[in-house]
């Protein structure tokens, strides 16, 4: 299966590391995002939306993250990422739709204002940005933390693919500021993530040895 993605996508290390925990090989096509490759008419074509990843398995072409860590799950019955009991498997799909549409856009504000933007556009982060940025992340870690009180992973009692495609984009909680002091629960499950070995493989690289 080819993985069209960048290694510093958050969106595309989910695809990464749910692949190597469960042990399939991907074919890793990388797509350079600030060079524009993603806007370009033969990249738009297998998928319009102009986004990594992209998983091509013969003439199926799925793009969305969440969507291709479920596919890929599909290839491994019985596997525990993406548990078959109904109310699991549901609950695992509320936390990753949970992700896309609450807690990505809070996080990505501030990766954009705290990390990205100045290469791209030349301009500092602006401090308003910024500010609503926090307060939206305040409201949507709350319910996070909240839930992890007491819990070592989102659902159930062993890591699944909502703990993975929640922590994505918490791998730029450091450089772009997003403010996880002081939710303790959330900093000691993303810790668990953080040891997995399919987590720390697919690490850009220098990260981990940036974060050791
Ligand atoms: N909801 C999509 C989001 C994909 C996404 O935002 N990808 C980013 C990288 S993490 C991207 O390709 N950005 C390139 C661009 O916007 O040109 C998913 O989960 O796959």
């Amino acid at each position: 299966m080819k993985h069209y993605a960048n290694p510093m996508s958050p969106n595309s290390r989910k695809v990464a590391a749910v692949a190597q925990h469960l042990g399939i090989a991907l074919d890793t096509k990388v797509v350079n995002i600030p060079a524009g490759e993603t806007r370009q008419p033969e990249f738009l074509k297998i998928n319009p939306n102009g986004k990594v990843p992209v998983l091509e398995d013969g003439n199926f072409v799925l793009w969305e993250s969440n969507a291709i860590c479920q596919y890929l799950c599909d290839q491994k019955p019985g596997n525990a990422l993406l548990p078959t009991n109904p109310k699991n498997r549901a609950d695992v799909t509320r936390w990753q739709s949970w992700e896309l549409a609450h807690w990505d856009p809070a996080c990505a504000s501030l990766i954009w204002e705290n990390l990205l933007k100045k290469g791209f556009t030349g301009q500092g982060p602006d401090p308003a940005a910024v500010k609503a940025g926090e307060d939206k992340f305040h409201t949507v870690a709350k319910v996070l933390d909240g839930h992890l009180k007491g819990r070592e992973y989102l659902v159930g009692s062993s890591l699944t693919l909502a703990d993975i495609s929640v922590a994505a984009y918490l791998m730029y909680a450091q450089p772009a500021k997003i403010p996880v002091e002081g939710y303790a629960n959330i900093k000691r499950w993303l810790a668990n993530v953080e040891k997995l070995e399919a987590w720390k493989k697919t690490a850009p690289q220098g990260m981990n040895a940036a974060a050791e």
